[in-house]
């Protein structure tokens, strides 16, 4: 039989081993799989890449160009046989070349990088301004799986009932009253079909976007024909059509109907320089694809917008556009920033995967070589069917 005291001696120990041993062992392990998951995302990434190359039946390889650095290129002929040899290699050396590196910016800077518009028309100017950071905000929503979880299955409030209890105006507009909102903005998501996420989308948004003390507007911009979906030039139209709604001065958010916010920090304001809002996504494992990455959701101040004359109108169907669009910054100058990943993170809502656009791979590369002022804000044509303002959105029927 053990005494009392030879017990209490042996707990101590098995806790000692459990702190000091087992749970070092299981930190490390962690470590590893992490590690471990990072190149299985930066693997499978490359081999889509790879796969949609092969698809598109390349029997005379790839004319490409390689970047030397600097803004020099070389001409680059690549066979099958070599990127059989790159997704074999990639493994071992994926490390070096996936490089999703960014110099983010921290929670403690967010402030300083915001621009304010002062003063908007619709508060009294007698009302003391709202703080630069709303006393509202609150950090990250690990709840938000759940949330959707539930809205997904439950009957979500009549919009007319949600508008009331929240005070947003016809289009979906809203301001705070008891302060004058800083800053201003235009939250334009292009759309079709997929009337259930818009939903979710909407009763999400107009919360979080409320909490950030923000005087906005969002609008639904659907595309009314049967051909691709053409986000870029969804987006165009949205911008035009929305400056013609309010002030020429808000900041333009482009924001896909399948994407959550997770933390009320990441605040819908435009920065000195355009931002990708989303730094990491629950989709690709919180961590950001690739570097040059400019899709999903997107803030930008009207005269960038105008300087790279928006997006191209070219890409019909999936894929691609956001990287050209981001290409279009890039040759102006206009490098584009993000929020730290803690702070600018997203959930996706779960849908079917659209299939991409089999020529969006020439697309890019024959838009690299045209000069942007021959496609975009500049050449955009379309029709304005109908504008409905309705008690969550501004909807704009458009072909
Ligand atoms: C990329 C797509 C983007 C999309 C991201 C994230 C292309 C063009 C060929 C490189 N780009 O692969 O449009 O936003 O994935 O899903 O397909």
């Amino acid at each position: 039989m053990f005494s009392i005291f030879e017990k209490s001696e042996k707990v101590v120990k098995y806790e000692e081993f459990l702190n000091n041993v087992l749970k070092e062992d299981l930190r490390k392990e962690l470590e590893r799989r992490d590690k471990l998951y990072e190149d299985i995302a930066a693997h499978s990434q490359l081999k889509q890449t790879i796969d949609c190359i092969r698809k598109a039946d390349l029997t005379d390889g790839l004319r490409t160009q390689v970047d030397l650095g600097s803004n020099f290129y070389c001409q680059a002929h690549i066979n099958c046989f070599f990127i059989t040899a790159i997704l074999w290699l990639f493994p071992f050396c994926s490390r070096q070349y996936a490089d999703t590196s960014f110099p983010y910016i921290p929670l403690e800077d967010i402030p300083f990088e915001l621009i304010h518009f002062q003063g908007n028309s619709e508060t009294g100017t007698e009302d003391p301004l709202c703080p630069v950071l709303s006393p509202k905000l609150s950090g990250p929503d690990f709840s938000i799986h759940k949330w959707i979880g539930e809205k997904g299955s439950e009957v979500l409030k009549k919009p007319e009932q949600f508008a009331a209890d929240l005070n947003i105006k016809s289009g979906g507009v809203w301001h705070p009253e008891e302060c004058q909102a800083q800053y201003e903005s235009v939250i334009i998501v292009p759309y079709r079909n997929r009337y259930e996420q818009l939903e979710i989308f909407l009763q999400y948004i107009h919360p979080f976007l409320q909490r950030q003390q923000l005087h906005y507007r969002i609008v639904v911009v659907e595309q009314m024909d049967d051909r691709p979906f053409n986000r870029g030039r969804l987006l165009n139209i949205g911008f035009k059509e929305a400056l013609n709604l309010g002030s020429p001065n808000i900041c333009f958010i482009f924001h896909d109907v399948d994407l959550l916010p997770q933390n009320d920090y990441n605040i819908y304001a435009c920065t000195h320089q355009p931002r990708h809002m989303y730094s990491s996504v629950d989709i690709f494992r919180y961590h950001l694809p690739y570097r040059s990455l400019a899709g999903g959701s997107f803030s930008i101040l009207v005269n960038h917008f105008e300087e790279i004359n928006g997006f191209s109108n070219s890409f019909d169907g999936w894929g691609g556009e956001d990287d050209d669009f981001s290409f279009r910054l890039h040759r102006k100058g206009l490098e584009f920033c993000r929020f730290d990943p803690q702070v600018a993170n997203y959930v996706m809502l779960p849908h079917k995967k659209e299939v991409p656009s089999p020529d969006r791979f020439g697309k890019l590369a024959s838009k690299k070589e045209e000069d942007p002022s021959k496609d975009g804000l500049s050449t955009l044509e379309y029709k304005l069917l109908k504008i409905e303002y309705k008690p969550l959105y501004t909807h704009l029927f458009v072909r």
